[in-house]
Parts: C-alpha cells; structure tokens; sequence
C-alpha cells in the first residue's frame, strides 16, 4: 500500500467515523420530538384510552405520555397549542380507585398534575386529556371517549427511562 493510499484510507475512516458520530446524536425514532431525554410521539388517530395506550405500544413499545414535571407540562402543551385541532390523551386514569390519578406506565400517584380548575369534576370520567377548551389545560373524560394519543418513550442513548 502506498503512503497515499494509506492516506486516502485514513481521510474515508474518519468520514465513515463522522457520520456514525452524527448518527449517534440523533436520539429519536423519525416523527418523534425529543425533549429532556424523552421522545414524544404525536397520533394522527383518534381511539379510546386502551386502544390509545396499544397504538403506543405498538410504536417502539412506549406508553401515553407520563408528565413529571412542570417543564414537560409546558413542553407538551406548547406543542398543541401550534395546532389546536382537538384534546389529546395523556397516560392517566383513576380506573383503580376513584380520585386517585395514577400514570399507567408506571402504577405511580400522579404527583405533579395541571388539572382545569373545573376539573376533575364526580362521574364516570376516568381517563386523562390535554383538554382543547381549557388551553390544554387537564381535564378527565369518559375512557370510551376519542382521541388521538400522545405516546413517550425514553430517548433512544437513554432507553432505560421510564416516566421522565
Ligand atoms: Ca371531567
Ligand atoms: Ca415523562
């Protein structure tokens, strides 16, 4: 091998190495919108709770969205606001025990929450939306109801995170 093949093999290396490093800061699936670790993806159709939850599944295996924070809350919703075309599901119900709001993905109590001041309002409302009328603001509704999901998952350098 001459020095200038050697050469050109070292420039096309690092090339090749280049663009594995750039493929590694790509943290989402394509469609999904990164944030803090987490991706986020956003349904086209609308459905039940359950079947809500399945179309999450079924996509990288990940679950309705689990808002742990203030920040995500912000996150989330600034994101509907661009479109204001209809609620969206969020993974949270109180199916188990009336009034206590869990995160489905986890089975944990819902400890941060951005609930309409009218909201959580006694009936059969089970499940969890960005509530359009309210400014996506939180509100519960029957789980037959439809609407598209919201789905997270953690980030594709972080897969061990679950509802952050
Ligand atoms: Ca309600
Ligand atoms: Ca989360």
């Amino acid at each position: 091998m001459s020095m200038y093949t050697g050469l050109s093999c070292l420039i096309l290396y690092s090339v090749l190495c280049g663009f594995v490093n750039t493929a590694d800061i790509s943290t989402c699936h394509n469609g999904w919108l990164a944030f803090e670790g987490s991706c986020y993806l956003f349904g086209e159709t609308a459905a039940h709770f359950t079947e809500a939850e399945d179309f999450c599944r079924k996509h990288h295996n990940s679950h309705l969205v689990h808002i742990d924070s203030d920040l995500e809350n912000k996150f989330i919703k600034d994101h509907l606001r661009d479109h204001q075309t209809h609620s969206w599901w969020m993974g949270l119900t109180d199916q188990d025990i009336e009034g206590v709001w869990k995160w489905f993905d986890t089975d944990t109590v819902a400890a941060f929450t951005d609930w309409d001041p009218s909201q959580p309002d006694p009936s059969e409302e089970d499940c969890g939306v960005f509530w359009l009328a309210f400014d996506f603001k939180w509100g519960d509704v029957p789980c037959t109801s439809s609407f598209p999901p919201i789905c997270e998952m953690g980030s594709l350098e972080n897969p061990g995170v679950i509802g952050k």
